[in-house]
């Protein structure tokens, strides 16, 4: 889309899932154009072969730069964009993409450790991006341009049992967007949400430690979203006109109804 020509976008969380399809439909939607996308999660290796996949698929029409960045850690967030090349720091799309579940653990039972890591990446991690960013945007005309796209979830809208401090990291999200869009009202910049509901990704194996049975019983007799579908909708918001926001949006694959009202098959 031509209103993707000469931006640069920058994903967290592009090693897997959400994120990566992210970057994958970004590069489809505009891939002969001068698009530049940095791509960051912790594991390198996975960003690589995403970095080699996309310039591959778009012979080299897209410019990637894969960069290694734990959102948890903030003084690697403080000297992110001064770490980028020169080249690379013009940013016009935030996508507030990396976060995590760990456990299924009810109050008193929950923690400490769990408690923090989602936290710092889902909560933490998200402001200090953004915070990093928007000053790049601001430096813009009408007061600033440039989106902020986050990821926030069904369970930032519904608390659910076993479900608390990440729903609560994900009402945080909601809640600081809302906030940081009134705060920018007088600027050009977009503020966006998309909170999906139940996506097949890495996301359960991340919450039951790496117990693969565990986590594809979550998806048992349904027909969960794909990541590539959430991303679809990431790369709609961010390729509408410049005045129209897609401030909020919420998605669910069609056997579901809320966090917890699933039809199962049979
Ligand atoms: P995945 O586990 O497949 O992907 C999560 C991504 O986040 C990975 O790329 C991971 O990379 C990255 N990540 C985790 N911790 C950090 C960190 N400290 N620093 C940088 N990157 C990090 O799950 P999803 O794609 O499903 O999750 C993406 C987002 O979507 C999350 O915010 C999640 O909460 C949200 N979401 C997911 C839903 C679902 O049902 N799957 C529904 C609603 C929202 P690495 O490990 O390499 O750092
Ligand atoms: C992921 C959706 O409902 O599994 O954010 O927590 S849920």
């Amino acid at each position: 889309a031509k209103r993707l020509h000469g931006k640069t976008i920058l994903i967290t969380g592009a090693s897997s899932g959400i994120g990566r399809s992210t970057a994958l439909e970004f590069a489809r939607t505009n891939p002969s154009g001068d698009l530049r996308l940095i791509i960051t999660a912790r594991r390198k290796e996975s960003l690589e072969e995403l970095a080699a996949q996309i310039r591959d698929e778009t012979k080299d029409g897209v410019k990637v730069l894969p960069v290694q960045l734990d959102v948890s850690k903030a003084e690697e967030i403080r000297g992110f964009v001064g770490g980028l090349p020169e080249e690379w720091r013009d940013i016009h799309v935030l996508v507030n993409n990396a976060g995590l579940v760990k456990g299924v653990a009810k109050a008193p039972e929950i923690a400490e450790e769990d408690m923090n890591i989602m936290f710092t990446t889902n909560v933490t991690g998200l402001i200090n991006m953004t915070q990093a960013i928007l000053p790049i945007f601001q430096k813009r005309p009408d007061g600033g341009q440039g989106d902020i796209i986050n990821i926030g979830s069904i369970a930032g809208r519904e608390p659910y049992p076993g479900g608390s401090i990440y729903c609560a990291t994900k009402a945080a999200v909601r809640s600081f967007t809302e906030s940081l869009r009134k705060e920018l009202i007088a600027t050009r910049i977009r503020v966006i949400e998309v909170d999906p509901g139940q996506v097949q990704t890495e996301f359960s194996v991340v919450r039951f430690y790496g117990d693969k049975a565990k986590a594809d019983a979550v998806y048992a007799g349904c027909d969960p979203l794909t990541p590539d579908d959430v991303a679809e909708v990431i790369v709609f918001a961010a390729t509408r006109r410049e005045n129209v926001v897609v401030a909020d949006t919420l998605l669910y694959p069609n056997h579901q109804a809320s966090a917890l009202i699933m039809h199962r098959r049979p």
